[in-house]
C-alpha cells in the first residue's frame, strides 16, 4: 500500500514537472509537434522533416491559414509544457525562428492567457521572403487584451500560449491567406543569451 501511494505520488510529481515552463526549454521538433495546436476542425501544424534554420535534416513546424472558416485565422497554440509560474521559472522572453513562407508580411506576436486575463506581446515584421531569422518577444511588456487586467497575475499562471498574426495587439490571429515556419521556440531570460540557437550557429560556420 506504501509502495503504491509513492508510486501515486511521483506519477503526479512527474505530470506536474512535465508540463511545467522551465527556463531554457527548447522546442526544436526533432522528435514531435511539441502539442502545438489550432484546435476544433482546423487544418492542424505539420512538422515538416527538412529546411529548418540549420537546413537539411532540420525539422520544424509548419503553419498556414487560409483567410476565412475553420482555418481561416493565422494562429497556433499550447496548452502543455507552455503553461505554468513564468516569473518563478524566471522566464521573461519567448524566442524562435521564424520563415514567413506566404505571399504577405506578416506582425507576429506572442499571446499569454491566465489566472490574470489575456495579453499579447509588441509585434514583429516577418518579411515574406522564406528566410529565417530569429525573434524574441517580450513578455514583462504585454498589452492588456482581454478578460481581467492583471499581467502579474497571468504571468504566475498561464494556461495557454498563443503565437499568431495580428497587426493589433489581440487574443485572436488575423484572417489571411498565410504559411510560415517556427523553430527553436525557447524559454529565455532576456539577459541571457539563447545558447541552444548560438551554439548551432558557431557549429553551423564549422560544416
Ligand atoms: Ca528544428
Amino acid at each position: 500500500m506504501k509502495i503504491f501511494t509513492i508510486a501515486i505520488l511521483l506519477l503526479v510529481f512527474l505530470a506536474g514537472s512535465a508540463h511545467a515552463i522551465t527556463l531554457g526549454q527548447v522546442d526544436d521538433f526533432q522528435t514531435n509537434n511539441g502539442f502545438w495546436e489550432k484546435g476544433g476542425p482546423a487544418i492542424q501544424p505539420n512538422v515538416v522533416t527538412s529546411g529548418g534554420p540549420q537546413g537539411a535534416g532540420d525539422r520544424y513546424l509548419n503553419n498556414s491559414s487560409d483567410g476565412n472558416g475553420s482555418n481561416g485565422r493565422f494562429i497556433i497554440f499550447n496548452e502543455m509544457q507552455w503553461t505554468g509560474n513564468y516569473t518563478a521559472a524566471g522566464v521573461t522572453t519567448i524566442a524562435m525562428d521564424i520563415a514567413n513562407f506566404g505571399t504577405t508580411a506578416l506582425t507576429m506576436r506572442v499571446a499569454l492567457g491566465g489566472g490574470g486575463g489575456r495579453f499579447c506581446t509588441s509585434g514583429r515584421t516577418v518579411p515574406a521572403d522564406g528566410v529565417w531569422r530569429r525573434y524574441e518577444f517580450s513578455l514583462t511588456n504585454a498589452t492588456w487584451v482581454e478578460l481581467t487586467n492583471n499581467l502579474p497575475a497571468t504571468l504566475a499562471n498561464v494556461i495557454t500560449l498563443r503565437i499568431l498574426h495580428n497587426p493589433i495587439p489581440a487574443w485572436r490571429g488575423e484572417e489571411l491567406v498565410a504559411q510560415a515556419g517556427f523553430d527553436n521556440i525557447t524559454a529565455s531570460d532576456s539577459a541571457v543569451p539563447v545558447e541552444s540557437v548560438s551554439f548551432s550557429r558557431v557549429k553551423s560556420l564549422f560544416r
